[in-house]
């Protein structure tokens, strides 16, 4: 195809793609899901990928493959909705772009370039997942995954690596400090920041874990106080809500977004792993924290929140839906930012009004397959009369 053609073409499909209209979809009353994908790879800017020189180019070829688009941290930010994306190019390695709309479900576009994070000691060989948090101190926070080759893996394994907690910081979500990475004496992923002092410090949801990929002897969501986050030492940890045997949380588990405040406690969002035959199925769940303690879980549905549905199964790496981001607005609007397979951003839409409900009023986990049926039975029993 002739250059111009092409050219025309690929900015006609581009404009398109981000002038497309979403609408909610029927949902189970605990939160609608919506049509499309808010952010895909094909939302990168062109410019990002293509050389637009003619000579250089004749053929119009893409010079940088954007492979995927998920796993977003979320803030409200001068009236937008924000999204600090992960990027994940074909050549495996994510950085972080801010995807932005006056809306929250649709009409999201990539700023001009993407972040430009400080390092930290040894050069990242890969960045994601970071959790955005407007902490009463002042700043915004960034925590995310810092991955590393490990130093102990013999020369021919190219393939083990370690997990850090990076910390960083900025006002703008354009020029970031770079913090020292958390200090723990496991491995950590997933790692967030509450959004208030505790007890005078900062409070992080931790995840420890004994390998990159097993939580190992990690039990769960952990919990840790730090007095700064410049040099940030993880001493006490303890587990608040530890994976168990059968349940959707059995291999592993991790905190999602910074959890939302409410007058009835605070809401969290997590994401549990458990073993298939087709490998780890990711799903998200939901669980509340006490508002004067937010490490004592008061509330935990039984089971999933949200699970892979139709095209959400597929992608990159199968069965896996995640979050680490959602937006709640002052009229208790909810967005929640969930990725499926590690290729896509969507949204869904719910109130706190119905996330608290959700929480206080849906029956926990019984873990044996009795209590389900108990269960069952109490909801028949109160419909018969
Ligand atoms: O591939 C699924 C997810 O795997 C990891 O999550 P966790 O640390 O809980 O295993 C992360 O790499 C995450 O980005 C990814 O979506």
């Amino acid at each position: 195809m002739e250059y111009k053609t092409r050219e025309a073409l690929l900015r006609n499909q581009h404009k398109e793609l981000l002038a497309r209209k979403n609408y909610p979809l029927d949902g189970n009353g605990v939160y609608e899901r919506f049509r499309y994908p808010v952010v895909t790879a094909e939302h990168a800017p062109l410019e990002w990928r293509y050389d637009f020189d003619p000579v250089a180019n004749p053929y119009l070829m893409e010079r940088f493959g954007i492979h995927a688009a998920f796993n977003a941290g979320a803030i409200k930010l001068d009236g937008r909705y924000c999204l600090v994306v992960r990027v994940e190019g074909a050549d495996r390695k994510s950085f972080f772009a801010v995807a932005e709309s006056d809306k929250g479900y649709e009409g999201f576009r990539f700023r001009e370039r993407p972040i430009v994070m400080p390092e930290f000691g040894e050069p990242a060989t890969n960045v994601y997942d970071m959790r955005v948090v407007q902490h009463e101190d002042g700043w915004i926070y960034g925590i995310f995954c810092v991955e590393r080759k490990d130093p102990s893996a013999p020369a021919n394994d190219t393939s083990s690596a370690v997990a850090f907690a990076g910390i960083a910081r900025t006002h703008d979500l354009v020029n970031w400090e770079r913090l020292p990475d958390l200090v723990s004496k496991s491995q950590q992923r997933n790692v967030v920041l509450h959004p208030e002092f505790v007890n005078g410090k900062y409070a992080l949801y931790t995840r420890p874990q004994d390998g990159f990929i097993d939580a190992g002897d990690g039990g769960g969501i952990g919990w840790t106080l730090v007095d700064s986050l410049d040099g940030a030492v993880v001493m006490d940890e303890k587990i608040i809500n530890a994976r168990r045997y059968h349940t959707i949380m059995e291999a592993k588990n991790g905190e999602g977004p910074a959890p939302i405040k409410t007058p009835q406690g605070w809401l969290h969002l997590a994401h549990g792993v458990r073993y298939c035959a087709s490998g780890l199925r990711y799903v998200l769940y939901m669980y509340m924290t006490a508002l004067d303690d937010p490490a004592r879980v008061i509330a935990q549905p039984a089971g999933f929140f949200m699970a892979p549905q139709d095209g959400e199964y597929i992608g990159d790496v199968m069965n896996v839906l995640f979050s680490n981001g959602w937006i709640a607005d002052p009229d208790g609007t909810v967005y929640i930012y969930y990725a499926s397979s590690d290729t896509r951003l969507h949204v869904a839409v719910s109130s706190i009004d119905r996330l608290v409900d959700y929480c206080m009023h849906t029956a926990p986990d019984g873990l044996r397959t009795g209590k389900s049926v108990e269960t069952v039975n109490s909801i028949i029993d109160k419909n018969k009369k």
